[in-house]
């Protein structure tokens, strides 16, 4: 595998694989979708989105002859994946990405089906799901925990059960505790959260009258006007009861109705829904008795469960041989599509550790929770460095910086940079350091300063111990890398360096002076490999280097001591190390782009020594405060017909002994003159300008034959 190391000592001729970084960027295994700090959901190449509760799929069944069309990740500005699907004339488009509304966020998975013909298309859409997931109307639910929301139309195609409950209610079994001798089905409820009503209906001849009775022992009050009911049986009059101040607590009751299918649907009706004026809007349903209308009902006998097995449907509501309208697994969707237009369908997901809203009493339209996606994201963007970059360069940046953010682990203030989905188990100081660097290069210091907390801060909470420092001052993790050490004292001195903050420095310094102690044990020699002596003396020589901006007295010893471990050592940007990883890599994209745009050389700062002359085809590029060792610099390149012009702000006096701009060729040209400030000036054997900074901005126009 290349390393970062391998392109930046070879930057002047690293075109190639940033050039790489220029084609658009198709996903390479799943996008992860999600918001910072939430944990995310990942989209496979077919745009089934994987939750904690299981996989939602798609598919186009009809038109015949559906082939994958591409998927990409979209920044927009957070993670979107995007993918695509064709039959015949019709394109599926699925869009999935995380809405984080409170409190836990939902995926919204969008569904476009667009008609290329001149002629009505008819399409048909699958939407799989895991099995167990019971399908009500609008609400998908699994274990009682709300998982899917439905758009309001168009409705599905689905046969319908003998008889069920339409959904979006939790059972709760041996929730009632009847103090009378009683049917055993009052001990089981469903209830309907948050004011959602129980519905139920059962297959009747059409316009067939029946005797409906409905059971109800209310077990959580013990007074009256907490939980009034409105009971609508169809073809009955409508009855308001409140269970406690008609039989009590524990007190299970039966109320009659004389039904009728009044619509003539073959369907006879049952709505439990909350009172207008009651407390508690969850509402409950205990029994169900549905008898022929020759039968004689006496109440006391229906609740003492003795006319159970005369009933044409006896419901114990909540219990194991209830059941819903629709059969689960999948929901079909018959779509007419008309003449060049389009039908959307919007779905929400619940994503790890979150539920959907309810949708017909929560007032969530598609735009509001684009927005909400809009809000979160592009609020965390605008808190970095701002950069103008090609549209693919900057969503690569943007996505390697999302997957930071959406993968690391905390607990009670500490954080860590974690290479992917995988647990603590899996952190490893090399790639924690690509990733550290990659949020310092991007302006993010503070999130930095936050995932290294653990490195130098006492005590760590225990769910990320590993990455504490050991008495003995050695930093290891749970790869066992002899290298583990150095990068962790790397990680340290960089963001001590390109964030410039001398007071976490000051703060930091302790451990990272009792890491460079260990490297002296004997144990230690013994311990480290060549490389990790190597990994541990770039360590140090960045340490040289905060001691000096700190004014401490040990940036001469700790060179000397790096000299020792690994005489070719040199301190720069992280290296990747260990296996290719999606977070680690992403991290090295913003590595390498930042520094194609300026990187340290010692002293210098050399500027555009990746840029292509390509990027250059659209809008200026530029880049506003971007950290480096010698102080935040801010430069943007445009192109003038044979004229390149590059300004450069660099603000603090951190030592920066010169600016070395080194121009790409344009149009197959390299640069003949260059002016700096208005001054001619000669290039460099190279090709480069070297510009001494004075402070401020300058102004360098390089010119080609
Ligand atoms: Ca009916
Ligand atoms: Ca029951």
């Amino acid at each position: 595998m290349r390393t970062l190391r391998d392109v930046c000592v070879g930057a002047r001729h690293a075109l190639p694989l940033l050039l790489v970084l220029l084609a658009a960027a198709p996903a390479s295994g799943d996008v992860l979708i999600g918001a910072p700090d939430s944990p995310p959901s990942s989209v496979d190449a077919s745009g089934a989105l994987h939750e904690d509760w299981g996989v939602v799929g798609l598919s186009l069944e009809e038109p015949a002859g559906t082939r994958p069309a591409g998927q990409r990740c979209e920044m927009q500005p957070g993670p979107t994946a995007v993918t695509t699907l064709a039959a015949g004339a019709v394109t599926l488009t699925a869009t999935a990405y995380r809405a984080p509304i409170w409190p836990a966020g939902v995926d919204v998975l969008s569904v476009r089906l667009a008609n290329g013909a001149d002629r009505e298309a008819a399409a048909r859409l699958k939407l799989m799901l895991p099995d167990g997931v019971s399908i009500g109307e609008r609400m998908g639910t699994l274990g009682g925990r709300a998982v899917l929301a439905l758009p309001a139309e168009p409705a599905p195609v689905r046969a319908e059960r003998g008889w069920g409950c339409t959904g979006g209610v939790v059972p709760m079994p041996g929730w009632a505790r009847p103090e009378v001798e009683c049917d055993p089905a009052f001990r089981n409820i469903s209830a309907g959260m948050g004011g959602v009503p129980i519905i139920y209906r059962f297959g009747v001849p059409s316009g067939a009258k029946r005797t409906v009775v409905l059971g109800l022992c209310e077990s959580h009050w013990a007074q009256a006007g907490q939980r009034p009911l409105v009971l609508y049986v169809e073809g009955a009059p409508r009855v308001e009861v409140d269970p406690i101040a008609a039989w009590g607590q524990h007190r299970p009751g039966c109320l009659r109705f004389d039904a009728r299918d009044l619509n003539g649907d073959g369907r006879l009706q049952v709505v439990v829904a909350p009172h207008p004026d009651a407390q508690d809007r969850n509402t409950i349903l205990n029994v169900i008795w549905v008898f022929s209308p020759d039968v004689y009902i006496d109440l006391d006998q229906v609740l003492r469960g003795e006319l159970s097995a005369a009933a044409e449907y006896y419901v114990d509501v909540g219990g194991d041989r209830d059941q819903t309208l629709y059969d689960s697994g999948e929901l079909t969707y018959d779509i007419a599509v008309a003449p060049r237009a389009a039908r959307e369908l919007t779905f929400l997901i619940a994503c790890p550790g979150g539920t959907v809203p309810n949708l017909e009493t929560a007032a969530w339209t598609p735009e509001a929770l684009r927005r909400a996606a809009e809000d979160v994201w592009g609020d965390w963007f605008a808190s970095g460095a701002r950069l103008a970059l090609p549209r693919p360069l900057l969503e690569r940046w943007r996505g390697a910086l999302a997957q930071i953010m959406m993968t690391r682990a905390q607990a009670d203030g500490f954080y860590a940079a974690l290479p992917g989905r995988e647990g603590m188990d899996k952190f490893c100081h090399a790639h924690a350091a690509c990733i550290l660097a990659a949020l310092d290069y991007a302006g993010y210091c503070e999130e930095a300063e936050r995932m290294l907390r653990a490195y130098w801060d006492k005590p760590v909470p225990e769910p990320l111990a590993n990455l504490a420092q050991a008495e003995d001052g050695r930093w290891q993790d749970a790869t066992g890398d002899p290298c583990a050490h150095g990068y962790a004292l790397q990680a340290l001195a960089r963001h001590a360096l390109l964030s410039g903050d001398a007071e976490w420095a000051q703060r930091a310094w302790p451990a990272i002076k009792a890491g460079a102690a260990w490297l002296q044990a004997p144990e230690a020699q013994a311990a480290l490999s060549a490389q990790a002596k190597r990994t541990a003396a770039a360590g140090l020589m960045g340490a040289a280097r905060v001691a000096e901006a700190l004014g401490a007295p040990d940036a001469e010893q700790l060179l000397a001591e790096a000299r020792a471990l690994d005489p070719t050592a040199a301190w720069g940007p992280p290296e990747a190390g260990g296996d290719e990883d999606s977070v680690a890599q992403a991290a090295l994209d913003v590595a390498r782009l930042r520094n194609a745009l300026v990187v340290e050389r010692g002293r210098e700062l050399w500027l555009l020594s990746g840029l292509d002359a390509s990027w250059l085809d659209g809008d200026v590029v530029s880049a506003h405060a971007l950290p480096t060792d010698l102080g935040p610099i801010s430069l943007s390149v445009d192109r003038d017909g044979n004229a390149l012009i590059v300004t450069t702000r660099l603000d603090s006096g951190r030592g920066a002994e010169a600016l070395v701009i080194r121009a790409p060729a344009l149009d197959g040209r390299a640069p003949i003159s260059a002016q700096v400030d208005g001054r001619e000036i000669g290039l460099d054997s190279g090709g480069e300008v070297v510009v001494r900074p004075a402070g401020g901005t300058h102004r360098v126009v390089v010119l080609y034959p």
